[in-house]
């Protein structure tokens, strides 16, 4: 007889030691007892040996973080109160980066000028499925998180309910799930994927029953944010963006501003309580098929929000490609309470790729640090990669978001701004480098041992197995 391979998890498909009872004469199950005890023995003594592995890499990343805490301390950065810091701050993980923003209505493909490319197996199919990739992200991320949620995510128990008419209620198992995880909730009506968005125009539609099923959703989708901010008793952000727009030049740009701004106003008639819903509007620059004109652009909702009391959402995808959302933040802050921001990654263009820790993210996480905006900056993330796994596509992007802010974190900042001050702008330039080699990863990867999440590359040996046991299994 063969020991299986020797893996904790192998071991653990072990039968108990005790459920054949050897008896005197009965030699096979005496020998069967014996080969059992072998096992079990094996058992305690890989999980004797993983624990002192485990112990031992404990140690070493405690010594490591002890050494880079000292270099940090000699530029006048506190290592630990960084961290008690990038522990309170949120991020909003989108929920469309599971299933390539299908949502739950069955009702065909993704529109709007967005696109998620790629095909890669094992996408959630059912809410179901996409909280538990969700849960399996989250515990690979340190810190504590929120969600983000699209109306077309709603349960509606298989009954059709279109989008003007929908209620809290078909959200009702997300909001249980997301208070038995102490977590918030953020939403965001959904004006594309749908026959009344076929032509790409929504709220800024000429057609007057067409536009107002479009102010009936807004009107919907705010009243569901509020109910969910209540239940969590966490502000929810409510997001509005829409695709309208041409793809060819326009022989009337004003006309559909003047709609939407109509229609916005109708959505917003409705008085909110802040402690339950936030507002944000989120301009963009061009879709696809929607080349020549975006009648949402992020002038049109800069001044509906500065003019309104509402928050802007920048997204990184949506502007000229050398213009980047980190250098637009203390500039809107002068006139605005709180904005959003949609964390994202355009490749050429708005493509929505994962995010990594590239200079634009870095800057990004600078900004909202150097500017003391952590309270009034709310981060969501905003890319759908559909050629990679799913849960390690969350699980890279938002860490490497977490990377951005710990870094900035991590600087001297009255150092630099003192040098900066005095016009000392060779020495500002040779700090900002310096630390761009200081050891950064002894931090992070103390963080997540104190978080209670994988170190290094190990989260990536936890989505495989998930993609084995559990995403491989969807057809
Ligand atoms: C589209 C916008 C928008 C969407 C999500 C799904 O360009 O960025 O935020 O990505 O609502
Ligand atoms: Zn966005």
């Amino acid at each position: 007889m063969q020991l299986p391979s020797q893996s904790l998890s192998a071991c653990r498909r072990v039968p108990p030691l005790l459920d054949t009872k050897p008896t005197p004469g009965n030699n096979g199950r005496l020998e069967h007892f014996s080969w059992r005890f072998v096992y079990v023995a094996t058992e305690i003594w890989l999980l004797v040996i993983e624990r002192e592995r485990q112990m031992a890499d404990a140690s070493v990343i405690e010594r490591n973080y002890l050494s880079a805490k000292d270099q940090y301390a000699k530029l006048g950065v506190n290592t630990d109160q960084a961290l008690e810091a990038l522990v309170k701050i949120p991020v909003s993980l989108q929920c469309w980066q599971g299933d390539d923003v299908g949502g739950f209505e069955n009702t065909g493909a993704l529109t709007g000028g967005i696109q998620a490319t790629g095909n890669y197996p094992g996408k959630a199919r059912t809410a179901d499925e996409l909280r538990a990739d969700v849960e399996k992200a989250l515990s690979l991320i340190p810190g504590t998180h929120r969600l983000n949620l699209h109306a077309i995510y709603a349960e509606t128990g298989g009954k059709k309910v279109d989008r003007d008419a929908l209620l809290p209620e078909h959200f009702s198992r997300w909001i249980d799930w997301a208070k038995s995880r102490k977590m918030g909730l953020d939403f965001n009506p959904t004006y594309f994927s749908h026959p009344l968005a076929a032509d790409n125009f929504t709220l800024s539609a000429r057609d007057e029953k067409k536009r107002k099923f479009w102010v009936d959703h807004g009107i919907a989708c705010r009243r569901i944010g509020a109910a969910m901010g209540k239940a969590l008793k966490n502000p929810c952000v409510t997001n509005v963006w829409i695709p309208d727009g041409y793809k060819d030049i326009p022989a009337d740009r004003k006309t559909p501003r003047e709609i939407l701004k109509k229609s916005l106003d109708e959505i917003f008639a409705e008085p909110i309580d802040p402690k339950l819903n936030l507002d944000a509007v989120e301009g963009k620059l061009y879709g696809i098929g929607l080349e020549s004109y975006v009648v949402g652009s992020h002038e049109f909702y800069l001044g509906y929000a500065v003019a309104n009391k509402k928050m802007v959402c920048l997204d990184a995808g949506h502007y000229h490609p050398t213009e980047g959302i980190a250098e637009k933040i203390s500039a809107v802050l002068n006139f605005l309470d709180e904005i959003l921001l949609h964390v994202s990654r355009g490749v050429r263009w708005d493509s929505d790729h994962v995010v990594i820790l590239s200079d634009d993210l870095r800057a990004i996480g600078e900004e909202i640090v150097r500017g003391g905006y952590t309270k009034r900056v709310h981060i969501g993330l905003d890319f759908f990669d559909a050629s990679i796994n799913r849960v390690a596509a969350w699980t890279i992007g938002t860490r490497s978001m977490l990377k951005s802010l710990m870094l900035a974190l991590l600087e001297p900042s009255r150092k630099l701004r003192e040098l900066e001050a005095a016009g000392d702008f060779t020495a500002r330039l040779a700090l900002l480098e310096e630390l761009k080699t200081m050891p950064f990863s002894a931090v992070w990867d103390y963080h997540c041992v104190k978080q209670n999440v994988p170190v290094g590359m190990a989260w990536l040996d936890a989505v495989k197995e998930y993609e084995k046991s559990v995403l491989s299994k969807r057809s």
